[in-house]
């Protein structure tokens, strides 16, 4: 459960301001990779700035500043040693999840939200007076009401199902999640056989919410998390769906497999040596889609 749901808007204590909020993200993680993304495309990297954590969430601690490896950053603002240290000099008596994505906001000292769907909203519509694409709405009003309901079915069976599986106390749990995931990947496989994107032939939010999981899939939630009754790669239209999406430049920059692959099978929790697997090959990413003839959705 999110803490911090605190909403950036005019008018309010947290209203927009260029260069005020920080994102704290890891690259090992689906969640804070959706802000990632959102982010980028909107173009806000020179407005609201970033800092990266490791890519090992430690049993000792959780997400940790760990500069001297590739793709991560120090904590440029509080330089706290971790996200656990920015949570308890923000609250002394905080007894919640030190989770990321993290936005602060630099001015009040605090943490504004900590709850990745409403960060990639803020991030979508609050910042445009900035953003180098202010025209750009994923999250169109309209669509809202019914992405909504997507945003709720893909998160508990995907999203976060995959979660589920792996850390299913014992075998009715499993069973019970790896048959939620797999029944939903099934009903995903058969909406992106007719409908290009999520929502029809515009790509939305919906979209974002879903590549990274599908991102990690063959390569972590596979083998970590027992999530092997078949790979993305095995389903036509979800494999070539994240050929499409994955080929978007801004979407494969937020993908790092070195910190993806460090970070789940680094999870001592679900593997204790913590040794990483070498494969998988993943070239089948870069090959030509077929997504540019799949017809509009029409629900
Ligand atoms: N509700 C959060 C969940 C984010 C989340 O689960 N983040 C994980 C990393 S992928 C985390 O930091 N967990 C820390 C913990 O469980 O202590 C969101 O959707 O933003």
């Amino acid at each position: 459960m999110s803490t911090f749901r605190n909403i950036i808007a005019k008018g309010t204590s947290f209203p927009p301001e260029a260069n005020r909020y920080h994102l704290y993200i890891s690259l090992t993680c689906p969640f804070s990779s959706r802000c990632n993304i959102v982010r980028k495309l909107k173009g806000l990297e020179s407005v609201v700035g970033m800092s990266i954590t490791g890519p090992i969430m430690h049993m000792d601690g959780g997400w940790k500043f760990e500069p001297e490896i590739e793709g991560c950053t120090p904590d440029q603002i509080n330089n706290c040693a971790s996200i656990k240290d920015i949570y308890l000099k923000v609250n002394p008596s905080y007894s919640g999840s030190y989770s990321v994505p993290l936005l602060f906001d630099t001015k009040q000292g605090t943490i504004v939200n900590n709850e990745a769907g409403e960060i990639m909203r803020m991030l979508n519509s609050e910042f445009n007076e900035f953003a180098v694409d202010p025209n750009l709405d994923l999250s169109p009003k309209h669509l809202i009401p019914e992405m909504d309901s997507l945003n709720t079915f893909i998160y508990d069976n995907i999203g976060y199902g995959v979660y589920k599986c792996g850390l299913s106390p014992n075998q009715p749990a499993y069973d019970k999640n790896i048959d939620n995931l797999f029944n939903a990947l099934d009903t995903i496989e058969k909406r992106l056989t007719t409908s290009r994107y999520l929502m029809g032939n515009v790509f939305t939010e919906a979209d974002i919410r879903l590549f990274p999981t599908l991102a990690r899939f063959d390569a972590a939630y596979y083998f970590v998390f027992k999530c092997n009754v078949q790979r993305i790669q095995d389903y036509p239209a979800l494999s070539n769906y994240l050929r499409e999406l994955y080929q978007m430049p801004k979407l494969r920059e937020s993908v790092n497999y070195d910190h993806i692959k460090r970070g789940y099978f680094g999870a001592k929790m679900v593997n204790p040596s913590g040794v990483v697997a070498r494969g998988p090959k993943l070239d089948y990413l870069n090959e030509p889609h077929n997504r540019a003839t799949i017809g509009q959705h029409t629900d």
